[in-house]
């Protein structure tokens, strides 16, 4: 049972409430200062790739109005915002040389939030890798761990003394399953021999990435992943073997490397033939010591028998269930039992809920220039109520950072769907913080006490 009717809500002292974003979806002007196209940038151009062929030319035209939107920040009274860097702004080439003008970007972006008392989370990778490297095999090719070490290093070195938290990739498994896998995400590739590699390669950047930071940052790091958890349905062997074989190919394939050095051995089986020996020295380099685990909470999924991971996943739609725009199911208490999973499994690592969120259809601004979006805060308010009953059974969730500041691109679904808690009027750039903005700022004043 959620824990709403107890009405006595007390988050850990230090809870760090914010809002994240990422780089591609709301920045804008991906080509100008001199910065590098990235694999999103070619994707989104190529015809069909993208709902409405919606691109990134524009999006929230953050890369102008960053200003702006740090005040709104401000404004909500928001603790910490999760962003993302493009990393073909940072290196054109995506190695060697700088681009002095995409490091100034993200430096400025960085000193408006500390003089606005608002604690960055930078995401090293959020999709976006440069187009030349793609050129170069992209993460099939092994020196991908040391392209993005490289990387990391230099903003390392030009912002760890202001930004305290990083982290490595987001969400490893979306990379290889739409990128590799099924094609849906850039770099569009369908391949069940490639996915496994990228997957792997993937995590080898983030362990060298890691290590890099010991050498060089004083702060924290660590690795950002999406869980769904996974539930029979039905009570038949079939069923419980289908929900091992998702769980493993979903939640288990990048934490158990980066956490214990291994990997789940459903994926030999899930993979057959597709699935590589790696080298054993490999998990040296991936699992490193993290300083904390980012976690992306959407929904669960109810899954049985007929499913053939990877290819094929069925998903048993609920029929007393309630779905957003996304067509996914609202299920607060899976936030509750993977945050118990997670340490169980894992131990007592520090975690942030680094995205949670919904998709409804908003109604426009209203003349008073309300967004009335109910929907959105009751997700938001029982997800909260999900982690609080989590903290109360002794997990260290540290903070939560809500999907998304503000409406953006989502990916190959363009425009079409909108997770913001602040509307974006798309022709005129328009900002309007919706209903749920103003409740979440409340929420924030009380430190969840109002929940
Ligand atoms: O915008 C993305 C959000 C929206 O929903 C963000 O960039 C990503 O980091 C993240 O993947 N996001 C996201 N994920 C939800 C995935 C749920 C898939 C459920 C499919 C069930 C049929």
């Amino acid at each position: 049972m959620s824990s709403l009717a107890s009405k006595d809500f007390r988050f850990p002292e230090g809870f760090l409430w914010g809002a994240a974003t990422a780089a591609h979806q709301i920045e804008g002007a991906p080509l100008a200062d001199g910065a590098g196209p990235s694999i999103w940038t070619r994707f989104a151009h190529t015809p069909g790739m993208t709902l409405n062929g919606d691109t990134g030319d524009v999006a929230c035209d953050h890369y102008h109005r960053w200003k702006e939107d740090v005040g709104l920040m401000r404004e909500l009274g928001l603790q910490a915002y999760r962003f993302s860097v493009s990393w073909s702004r940072i290196l054109p080439e995506g190695t060697g040389r700088v681009n002095q003008k995409g490091l100034d970007f993200y430096s400025r972006l960085v000193d408006e939030l500390l003089a606005n008392g608002i604690e960055p989370l930078l995401t090293l990778y959020h999709w976006d890798m440069p187009a030349a490297l793609d050129d170069r095999g992209g993460w099939l090719n092994r020196d991908c761990a040391d392209w993005f070490a490289e990387y990391g290093r230099v903003l390392y070195r030009a912002l760890d003394g202001r930004v305290r938290k990083w982290v490595t990739l987001n969400e490893p498994w979306v990379v290889t399953d739409g990128g590799y896998l099924h094609g849906a995400l850039a770099p569009g590739h369908r391949s069940r021999f490639e996915a496994p590699i990228a997957a792997h390669n993937l995590m080898r950047a983030h362990g060298a990435a890691v290590q890099a930071y010991r050498a060089e940052g004083a702060h924290e790091i660590g690795l950002v992943v999406n869980i769904e958890p996974k539930y029979p349905a039905g009570d038949s062997e079939a069923d419980a073997a289908a929900v091992r074989r998702a769980h493993a190919y979903m939640n288990e394939q990048f934490l158990h490397p980066a956490l214990l050095g291994r990997y789940p051995d459903e994926l030999r089986d899930i993979f057959g033939e597709a699935w590589p020996d790696f080298p054993e020295a490999d998990f040296g380099l991936i699992r490193q010591p993290l300083d904390f685990v980012g976690i992306n909470y959407y929904t669960r999924s109810v899954t049985g028998d007929g499913d053939s991971y990877p290819q094929r996943t069925t998903v048993v739609r609920q029929p007393l269930g309630t779905y957003t725009e996304t067509g996914w199911e609202v299920f607060p208490q899976g936030l509750t039992d993977l945050l118990l999973w997670f340490k169980r499994t894992y131990g007592d690592l520090p975690v942030y809920i680094t995205e949670n969120g919904a998709a409804f259809f908003d109604p426009p601004v209203a003349e008073e220039g309300r967004v009335r979006d109910p929907l959105r805060i009751d997700y938001l308010r029982k997800h909260l109520a999900a982690i609080h009953d989590a903290i109360a059974a002794g997990v260290d969730v540290r903070g939560y950072m809500a999907w998304s500041l503000l409406d953006n691109l989502e990916w190959s679904l363009g425009y079409s769907k909108r997770f913001g808690i602040i509307h974006v009027n798309y022709g005129t750039l328009e900002r309007t913080p919706k209903d749920s903005a103003r409740w979440y700022s409340g929420i924030i004043r009380s430190h969840g006490r109002s929940l």
